[in-house]
């Protein structure tokens, strides 16, 4: 059982005249010069009919000559018109509506939101909405394993496999309806961590099950990719990896000539190589090009691409190595391999040099490689944010790391991941997923909105986190009610509450996390709740090395180097503790507690106050969320209240945790009195 997210199409008659303007001219569909065999093609117009159908409660007629209809909507396919194959013009005409594509993702894409707009309410006046997706690869990928579960998966089991098989049921086609409605053009189905059954995955016994997967995901305007194990020759007898060696290069080659031959639509392969025990190029004194190039060689003459992570770092450090940081890795390891990658290999850079804090500086590979591939890697999986109990709306997060001023060439990191910065064909966005088979997708249901505004987000960088939050409150929250909801009263209450609850979450969840961008203060392992000194007696090199006098990182020049990564007037903001953001302020410096904050603040005070405040924000979102009872559909309204009941509870364990912690260590009174064990 599953719901159909922000597809829960509704009857929807609010006024008289909805019913004479809009809802009697909608009736009426002109698809003009389509291919009526595309697979594209008659999912758009699927789409069309179950929502119209149900949304407008009519019968629909549809045509294909444009001279027979007086009015309705025009569907064009307008390939000669700037808008791409998959951008979209939704506009208002003397006759009812068009629809402009010239492609048929931009088909469905421009039909899923004409179908929001009109759910939306806005189709009244005069509609003229042109997109052209800023990125080319917009990505979910995800860590399901071939058992079932999910690698940092918070709700429920995997929809893609189950007892070592890939599954393909109604619930694949839901959520290929659902994510490619808000753009997505690219998903890896399985975990980074390849092991067990999953290296087996690109092999005979799965072949057929992931051309049945590919087919339903290509009617929706989405390539399938696979994570693969680097080492994969080895389990076929071949004694090594290394990616020069003639037998790994003539392996690869065999077995994706198989591979597409089987699976002709594959979009490529995912590799994480040379981390956390994954094997790589390094085990042979190769380099991580090296690796790339000779899987990109071998899959090119199949159109497919190889998606290569950074997120490869030594995760054994000894305490004692001042010199030593796990943030440096990337950088080190890749920045001096710009242009070296075969024109299929795209780097995915995870947002920050460590992995998916609460605060992080941007990775300083943006702007570091002026001649190679890139896909941002964020994660919507909320591992380090709340696991999906916690209420952490994201999209925010992620239009801060958007915008960064890179100063390479002044490109921000929206510019260089779309792939405008230096003309590359291969760039995006890619999001660790946050779904699994629970009835609602994504366990907490506010955690809904982070999948549609990755989508949202990744498709158009620069809507605004408040205008996602507020469609998809509108389309899941309000209209989970039907009618009744979309009523002016109740749906503007409810979607203004659910808004202000989702913009207010990630500010309150940093607030009771680890202060001023310093991290790591969770428990280790499955990264749940306080654990200040967790990581501290670990080898991972994730310190924060805090003890009675001071607390944070030198990395500046005189630390251990990392300010230098970034380009000069990056450089220069973070090596100052006077000019380093004070969100960051742990991350790049080692302060005493006493040091005074732009605020006026010691950092100290600042620890106590800020614990406090995120504490109370989450009972203040709690009592918002309690005035939306008998007006929310009931399971929803269930469901959340119990997280919201959890919530509170342990951001007050991560408040006392953290002061009592600081104040044993300081012995430095709160100004304010109060409370601390
Ligand atoms: C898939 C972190 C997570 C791991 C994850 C890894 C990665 O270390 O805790 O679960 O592994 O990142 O991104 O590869």
């Amino acid at each position: 059982m599953y719901n159909s997210l922000w597809l829960n199409y509704k009857k929807l008659s609010v006024s008289d005249d909805f019913e004479k303007n809009i809802a009697d001219c909608l009736c009426n569909v002109c698809f003009v010069s389509f291919d009526e065999n595309n697979p594209v093609f008659l999912n758009a117009k699927k789409e069309i009919e179950t929502a119209f159908s149900v949304i407008l409660d009519r019968k629909i007629n549809f045509c294909s000559n444009e001279n027979e209809m007086k009015n309705g909507l025009f569907i064009n396919f307008t390939p000669e018109k700037d808008l791409g194959k998959e951008g979209y013009h939704v506009f208002s005409t003397d006759k009812g509506y068009s629809i402009e594509a010239g492609g048929y993702n931009g088909l469905l894409y421009g039909i899923f939101r004409f179908i929001e707009l009109l759910r939306l309410g806005k189709l009244t006046g005069n509609v003229d909405e042109k997109v052209i997706p800023d990125n080319p690869l917009r990505m979910l990928n995800h860590w399901d394993n071939m058992p079932g579960d999910i690698e940092r998966g918070y709700s429920g089991n995997s929809f893609f496999f189950e007892d070592n098989k890939v599954l393909v049921n109604d619930r694949t086609v839901m959520y290929a309806r659902a994510v490619s409605s808000v753009g997505i053009n690219a998903v890896v189905i399985n975990n980074v961590n390849v092991k067990g059954e999953a290296s087996y995955l690109i092999s005979e016994k799965h072949y057929e099950d992931l051309r049945n997967l590919s087919e339903i995901f290509n009617g929706y305007g989405i390539s399938l990719f696979v994570s693969i194990n680097y080492a994969l020759p080895m389990e076929y007898g071949i004694e090594t990896a290394d990616p020069l060696d003639e037998r790994v290069i003539s392996w690869w080659k065999e077995r994706c000539s198989e591979i597409y031959e089987n699976v002709p639509s594959l979009g490529g392969f995912l590799v994480k190589a040379d981390s956390e025990g994954r094997p790589g190029p390094f085990t042979y004194g190769r380099n991580q090009a090296d690796g790339a190039n000779m899987l990109a060689k071998a899959i090119a003459p199949f159109g497919g691409i190889i998606i290569w992570r950074c997120f490869v770092y030594n995760c054994r450090q000894d305490w004692r190595d001042t010199k030593t940081d796990r943030a440096r890795a990337g950088y080190d390891y890749f920045h001096a391999l710009d242009g070296q990658f075969e024109d299929n290999v795209v780097l995915q850079i995870k947002n920050g040099p460590m992995d998916f804090q609460v605060r992080e500086p941007v990775s300083p590979l943006f702007g570091g490689m002026e001649h190679t591939n890139q896909i941002l890697e964020v994660q919507i999986a909320q591992e380090y944010t709340g696991q999906q109990r916690h209420v952490c709306y994201l999209i925010p997060w992620f239009k801060e790391v958007l915008s960064f001023n890179t100063h390479m060439n002044e490109a921000s990191v929206a510019d260089i991941v779309s792939g405008r910065a230096m003309g590359n064909r291969y760039a995006g966005m890619a999001a660790v997923c946050n779904t699994g088979n629970d009835f609602n997708w994504t366990g907490h249901d506010l955690a809904g909105a982070n999948l549609y505004g990755f989508g949202k987000l990744s498709f158009n960088t620069s809507l605004s986190s408040e205008e996602i939050a507020y469609d998809w409150a509108r389309l899941y929250m309000a209209s989970a009610m039907g009618e009744e909801s979309f009523k002016k009263i109740n749906g503007d209450r409810i979607t203004d509450v659910t808004v202000e609850i989702l913009m207010k979450s990630w500010p309150a969840y940093e607030k009771y996390n680890a202060p001023l961008g310093i991290g790591w203060m969770v428990v280790p392992n499955n990264h749940y709740g306080p654990d200040v000194d967790g990581y501290e007696y670990s080898v991972w090199g994730t310190y924060h090395k805090a003890d009675c006098r001071a607390i944070g990182i030198d990395r500046t020049e005189k630390g251990t180097g990392f300010t230098t990564q970034y380009r000069k007037e990056n450089a220069e903001l973070y090596s100052s503790a006077d000019t380093c953001p004070e969100e960051l302020l742990l991350f790049f410096h080692r302060m005493p507690y006493n040091y005074i904050l732009r605020s006026g603040k010691t950092i100290i005070q600042h620890i106590y106050d800020t614990h406090f405040e995120g504490a109370e924000d989450v009972e203040y979102m709690s009592g918002l969320w309690n005035t939306l009872k008998g007006l929310v559909n009931e399971d929803v309204f269930e469901r959340v209240t119990a997280r919201f009941e959890h919530q509170l509870m342990h951001s007050k364990e991560w408040r006392d945790v953290i002061n009592s912690y600081f104040y044993r260590k300081t012995l430095i009174e709160d100004e304010k009195g109060r409370e601390l064990y």
